[in-house]
Parts: structure tokens; C-alpha cells; sequence
């Protein structure tokens, strides 16, 4: 093909590969959810719907990047990890500045982490974020709803407070034990690809799974040793009486992408 006098412009574009052999996170945030949520009637603090169409979402976005071995998420952000060896789109900086899902908006960063220790701290970190604000905003929540107080006046109640204190007078002033709070909304939800017994049909199936466990002790690595061995064909016995309605949805509803992955699982198995 004949080159036009224009083609000299392609020269502009620099390559922004990622280091290789690092693990990759992408971590979208929600664009001005302060107000997008007050504009909605989130619930407050934490409103069911929103966080479980984010877990929704999330897992769709596996669904459709196989090399994503695990998700974070709570409030309006959510970190996808991907595997150190991904090749996904010649690890090109594919997501720099771009929406992942909408609506409503999300930015995006990418951050590379070399070691699995690494991995492991920023994970801990977002999961230690989630407790320190989820308990401010479960104390600051009750001083105002229950406690008849303004915002102004909890923000006051609150500062310079320490964690003991706010589940102090979560307990004694509102009845509240913070360790009985839904533990999606204490620990944030990861989303981990798993293989059950499908129980319509008792064969093998790979799930995303939601937990909401605590990520920051080695015992959840040992657990789910495959997150950083790589291995995802050993068979999970879930600990719940019950299905999750996100693992429910993915058995019940096959949707072309599923299909997809039923192909593939059905050779594995
Ligand atoms: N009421 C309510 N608000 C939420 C919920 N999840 C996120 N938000 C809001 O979203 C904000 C997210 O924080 P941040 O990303 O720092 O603020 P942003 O820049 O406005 O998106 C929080 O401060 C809340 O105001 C929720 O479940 N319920
Ligand atoms: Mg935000």
C-alpha cells in the first residue's frame, strides 16, 4: 500500500510497553461517586445494589480477560490483577485514560508490582483502606441517622477518634457490634476464578467466585494457593450452604462468553 505524505505522523505514537515478568493491576475508580451517589439515594453508608452491580461488572470484565486471576473490589473502585506472564494486547498501556465501564465513568491507573510480596501488601493495603473507611463511615453514619447529630457535628465526634473508639460508641451509643456488619461491606469483595460441582447437572465448572475473606494473613494465600502458582484446576469446596447469587447467575444464564468458557473447561476437566 502506497504511503501518504501524512504517515510520518504514526512516528508520534511512543511505545508504553510494561515491564515483563511484573504483575499487572489496573484499578478503576468511580469519577466523582460523592455525587453520582447522592444524586442516585445510594444507601448510606454502603448501598447493596451499587456494590453488587459493581461485583456484577467485575465479573464480566473476567469473563472477558481470561488473564485476570484476581479482582478487588469495594466502594467505587475495583483492581483487577493480572497474571505476570499476560501477553494482553502486547501489554501495551491499554487502559491509560480510558473508561473501562460506564455508565457511570471510572478512570483507571495501572501499577506494576515485581514481587508477590508486592502484590500481596498492595492488596492489603486496599483491603486495610476498606475497614478504615468503612468503619468511619458505619460510625459516621449511625452518629447522624440515629444519633441525630449534623454532619458537621459527627465529623467533629470523630476526630481524631481511634478504631477502639468508634467501635465504642458504634456498641454502647447505637447497639451496634461492627464485627456483625455484612462482611462485604467489612472486607470488600475479591473475586477468584474457582472450580465446583454445578449442582443442576453434578459436573465440574469453572466460576468466578466472590469471597469476603481476609486477605491480609498468609492463611487466604495458602488457601488459594492457585492465585500465585498459577494453578487453576484444583477442585474448591466452598465453605457456603449456599451458592452466591454472582456464581447462581453464571450456572443458570449462559451467555455467549460463557460458552465459551464451558469449551474450554470441559476439555480441562
Ligand atoms: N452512600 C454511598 N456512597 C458511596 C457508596 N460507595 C461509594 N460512595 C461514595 O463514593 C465516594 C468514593 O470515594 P472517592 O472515589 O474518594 O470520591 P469521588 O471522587 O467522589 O468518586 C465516597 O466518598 C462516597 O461518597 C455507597 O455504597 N453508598
Ligand atoms: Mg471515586
Amino acid at each position: 500500500m502506497a504511503k501518504s505524505k501524512f504517515e510520518y505522523v504514526r512516528n508520534f505514537e511512543s511505545e508504553d510497553n510494561l515491564l515483563p515478568n511484573c504483575w499487572i493491576v489496573v484499578r478503576i475508580d468511580g469519577k466523582g461517586f460523592h455525587k453520582f451517589s447522592n444524586k442516585h439515594n445510594f444507601e448510606k453508608p454502603n448501598d447493596l445494589r451499587a456494590l453488587n452491580l459493581m461485583n456484577r461488572s467485575a465479573m464480566c470484565v473476567m469473563q472477558e480477560y481470561k488473564d485476570i486471576v484476581l479482582s478487588y473490589g469495594e466502594s467505587d473502585e475495583y483492581s483487577f490483577v493480572l497474571r505476570k506472564e499476560t501477553d494482553l494486547f502486547n501489554r501495551r498501556d491499554f487502559f491509560h485514560n480510558q473508561t473501562l465501564l460506564y455508565p457511570p465513568s471510572f478512570d483507571a491507573r495501572i501499577v506494576l508490582y515485581p514481587s508477590n510480596e508486592n502484590l500481596q501488601d498492595y492488596l492489603s493495603w486496599r483491603q486495610v483502606d476498606t475497614h478504615i473507611n468503612n468503619l468511619y463511615n458505619t460510625t459516621f453514619w449511625n452518629l447522624v441517622q440515629k444519633g441525630n447529630l449534623t454532619n458537621r457535628e459527627a465529623q467533629e465526634r470523630l476526630s481524631g477518634t481511634l478504631s477502639s473508639d468508634k467501635n465504642e460508641i458504634l456498641f454502647s451509643e447505637f447497639g451496634v457490634n461492627y464485627n456483625n456488619e455484612p462482611v462485604m461491606f467489612r472486607k470488600g469483595t475479591i473475586l477468584l476464578r474457582k472450580k465446583i460441582t454445578n449442582p443442576n447437572n453434578d459436573k465440574l465448572r469453572q466460576v468466578i467466585f466472590p469471597l469476603h475473606e481476609d486477605l491480609v494473613h498468609n492463611k487466604f494465600w495458602a488457601k488459594h494457593s492457585e492465585i500465585l502458582t498459577n494453578n487453576v484446576n484444583k477442585f474448591y469446596n466452598h465453605e457456603y450452604e449456599e451458592l452466591p447469587d454472582l456464581v447462581k447467575l453464571q450456572l443458570n444464564v449462559v451467555s455467549d462468553i460463557e460458552e465459551d468458557n464451558l469449551d474450554q473447561i470441559n476439555t480441562v476437566v
